[in-house]
């Protein structure tokens, strides 16, 4: 009988730097009088991070042809486009919620909420 391979895990998860991947989504529906609506996401909508870590994001255009962003209480901003990948190196010192929001989708008016809650701990 073989013994299974013992694999170290405790530690590693902070060994390397952690990457997050997230993607552009969008949810559709029809309304019973024909109408659409439909509203754009971050998908995951809640992601993790630990504090005073760096932590890389990578953000990946699926749904919707350009989202300016920018991540509430920071300098950081961009642009996720259609088919592109867009890569943001984070570094929270303070912990906190931090929010993800799309200029052009910032609330159901808009074809949204498309806002991704940045939980740093
Ligand atoms: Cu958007």
């Amino acid at each position: 009988m073989v013994k299974p391979e013992v694999v170290e895990t405790i530690g590693t998860a902070s060994a390397e730097k952690k990457v997050i991947n997230m993607v552009t989504g969008e949810l559709k529906s029809t309304m019973d009088n024909g109408e659409e609506i439909e509203a754009y996401r971050w998908d995951p909508g809640t992601i993790y991070i630990p504090h005073d870590k760096p932590v890389e994001l990578s953000i990946f255009g699926v749904n919707g042809k350009e989202h300016p962003f920018y991540i509430e209480g920071t300098n950081i901003k961009g642009t996720v486009k259609k088919g592109e990948e867009t890569i943001l190196q984070l570094h929270f010192k303070k912990e906190g919620i931090y929010r993800l929001i799309c200029k052009t989708h910032p609330d159901i008016g808009h074809n949204g909420p498309m806002i991704a809650y940045i939980v740093v701990d």
